[in-house]
């Protein structure tokens, strides 16, 4: 691992402005490996999840701990410690004013390592995310920078551990946004009280929270092991005969000797865990299998069956068939496809009906919780949603394996959200946080479609440039799925559109343009969902609608931030919808938000965005239940699905 990435620490954070209007194609950095962590015969995984030690640096100095070498010996021989869990953001966990604290803060803890792993090994330290900028030492020494939230990251640390022995991880996490960071946001120097302090600034709504967000692995890998598995996947016309297309890389010393041929072993089972199809494949490390009959991968509510996956088992084997390394994967086998009409799952036409979504929650912040993953699950299927999209940055990997198993589609987001100030060196990053995205996340059956930023600056000149790059890139990484962005300039001014596949669009009728006027939306969508159609000849989803209500206020005739405001604002919207749906291009409908979220402090939320169909204890207010009548009726309406039998409370005889 090179040395000289740490130091590219420096200790002031350097306002960016751009002038550049002409933006080069330059290459990325290409992800490797990050297969997510699962055990085999030939592989352990351990946790290093629990309660770390803490210690915030001084805001006005944030690379003091890099020059006084913190990492060199335990945290708490330099500063006191706190506790901190992991995964978690750390801003709601204590009692001062952590919450607000700009720049860097450090985590350490011990752990140990078996004797037993030190022998023809190889082993990893992967991170599911930590937000925003990662600086790792295992036992004083470097092993890895990373930088962008909610993507994992690994190195090797095979030559770094004391095998049979105590060790200690050290991180430091940097959660300053500036102009060239995805996403973007500004550092100032202002005067307070005490003199002068650094404030955080930025254009989006939800908390930049930040921390070690998702769990912390260690795993072990043979000296030879399976690097990457690709998978593709296709279905005969009929839907009985499958194909899985998978592609296989392997890293180590094994792969470069010329005299072993390595191979690879690849077996299907079903859900019953039958062999449904296996091959054998040679240097290629590729191959097809043939599925016959299958069980297509389909979404929630379009089929009794939803969600069906196989597992696919891939084996590594030597000249000898010595078994080098085993690694398996769940894989749905579905087509996509998409002209200037529609968006079609198995050659069926997809209706969305969905809602965009943050992972939020009270103390926890955006740290993984399978509590809260599960239960939100349950509240999707309850709701008879089939679709979120990731809004505004990617998700866990594992809510991306839930959504497989579920069958909830997903429009899979990167983390550019509001962009504005375009530059070369931001062009780059936004394509590296899409490469990791698509690198991580490519098989996952659920996720249909790529939002390359949600409500980008597209009005502006260098928009239209800079869309382009993005997109044609996202393009040649995917080209089984379509893209999309969410845009929220009028669609006169908008200049990325025409870079897209579908066309999403995000208004607040009756909240951000004609508060309360519940006579200005039904007709306001309807005529701009249909100028977004004719400008551009593409495929339209509105990807948000909404308006802020505290629970428990209600207000009839409806207010404002009452229940019966949102319950109307919906309404009107789903009048709209069923309007623009016999057009045959509307193709989707998302409500803002799934769940109350916490947000920066401003005089335009109480306690946070209070847009949610659940509060932020995931609780249903008023508008939850009329969403579920609608999302319902249109799954038995357009997919043929049954009522859940408390859909309609009993009224009288004469109505049902
Ligand atoms: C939209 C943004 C979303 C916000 C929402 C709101 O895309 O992130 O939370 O407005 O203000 O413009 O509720």
């Amino acid at each position: 691992m090179s040395l000289s990435i740490f130091s590219l620490v420096t200790g002031l954070y350097v306002l960016h402005f751009s002038i550049a209007l002409i933006l080069v194609n330059k290459e990325v950095p290409q992800t490797r490996g990050m297969l997510y962590p699962r055990e085999s015969e030939t592989r352990e995984v351990r946790s290093l999840d629990g309660i770390w030690n803490f210690v915030r640096s001084d805001q006005a100095n944030p690379t003091q701990g890099v020059r006084d070498e913190w990492y060199a010996k335990e945290l708490s021989k330099s500063r006191p410690t706190i506790p901190m869990p992991v995964p978690a953001s750390y801003n709601d966990i204590t009692t001062d004013n952590l919450r607000d604290h700009v720049g860097t803060v450090w985590y350490d803890r011990k752990f140990f390592v078996p004797r037993s792993w030190s022998k023809d090994q190889r082993i990893w330290l992967r991170f599911g995310s930590v937000h925003y900028e990662a600086y790792v030492w295992i036992n004083g020494q470097k092993v890895v920078k990373h930088e962008m939230g909610h993507l994992p990251f690994e190195a090797e640390v095979t030559d770094l551990l004391s095998y049979g022995a105590e060790n200690r991880i050290t991180v430091m996490c940097d959660n300053a946004l500036i102009q060239t960071t995805v996403p973007q946001g500004r550092i100032t120097e202002v005067p307070n009280d005490g003199g002068m302090t650094i404030v955080q600034s930025y254009t989006f709504d939800f908390f930049n929270y930040a921390g070690i967000h998702r769990s912390v692995h260690l795993y072990t890998t043979p000296r030879t092991f399976i690097e990457e598995v690709e998978v593709t996947t296709n279905l005969s016309k009929d839907a009985t005969v499958g194909e899985v297309f998978y592609s296989v890389s392997v890293n180590g010393s094994a792969a470069n000797e010329a005299d072993n041929v390595l191979q690879i072993q690849a077996n299907l089972y079903d859900k019953d865990g039958i062999l449904v199809a296996n091959a054998t494949s040679d240097q290629k490390l590729g191959g097809k299998l043939q599925v016959n009959p299958v069980k297509p991968w389909w979404p929630y509510l379009m089929h009794s069956e939803p969600g069906y996956l196989y597992q696919l088992e891939i084996k590594l084997l030597a000249t000898n068939d010595e078994l080098l390394d085993v690694y398996r994967l769940k894989v749905g086998i579905r087509t996509l496809s998409w002209n200037s009409q529609q968006f079609l799952i198995n050659g069926k036409p997809v209706y969305f009906r969905g809602f965009g979504r943050h992972e939020d929650s009270d103390i926890r912040g955006k740290g993984l919780d399978n509590a809260l993953m599960v239960r939100d699950f349950n509240l999707l299927k309850w709701i008879g949603a089939n679709a979120y999209r990731t809004s505004h940055y990617p998700y866990s990997e594992e809510s991306m394996q839930f959504a497989d198993e579920h069958g909830i589609m997903i429009i899979d987001e990167c983390p550019s959200v509001d962009t504005e100030n375009f530059s070369q060196e931001l062009l780059g990053k936004h394509k590296s946080s899409l490469e990791q995205l698509i690198h991580r996340d490519r098989n996952h059956p659920s996720v249909v479609m790529w939002s390359i930023a949600n409500e980008p600056r597209t009005g502006s000149v260098s928009a239209d440039s800079y869309f382009e790059l993005v997109a044609n890139f996202t393009r040649s990484l995917d080209k089984t799925r379509p893209i999309t962005a969410a845009i929220a300039v009028s669609n006169t001014q908008d200049k990325a559109g025409r870079s897209l596949d579908i066309i999403s669009f995000n208004r607040y009728n009756a909240w951000y343009s004609n508060a309360g006027r519940l006579d200005m939306i039904t007709q306001n969508v309807i005529d701009e969902a249909i100028a977004w159609n004719k400008r551009y000849n593409k495929p339209i989803i509105m990807s948000e609608y909404g308006a802020d209500t505290l629970e428990g206020l209600h207000m009839q005739p409806a207010y404002v931030w009452s229940e019966e405001f949102q319950t109307e604002v919906f309404s009107r919207h789903f009048k709209a919808f069923d309007e623009l749906r016999k057009k045959g291009w509307f193709i989707g409908e998302f409500v803002w938000n799934f769940a109350d979220f916490k947000t920066a402090q401003s005089y335009t939320r109480v306690g946070g965005n209070k847009k949610g169909v659940f509060t932020r204890a995931r609780q249903p207010k008023a508008a939850a239940h009329l969403l579920r009548k609608r999302y319902f009726a249109l799954g038995r309406d357009l997919d043929q699905c049954s009522f859940p039998e408390d859909l309609f409370t009993y009224i009288a005889d004469l109505i049902s």
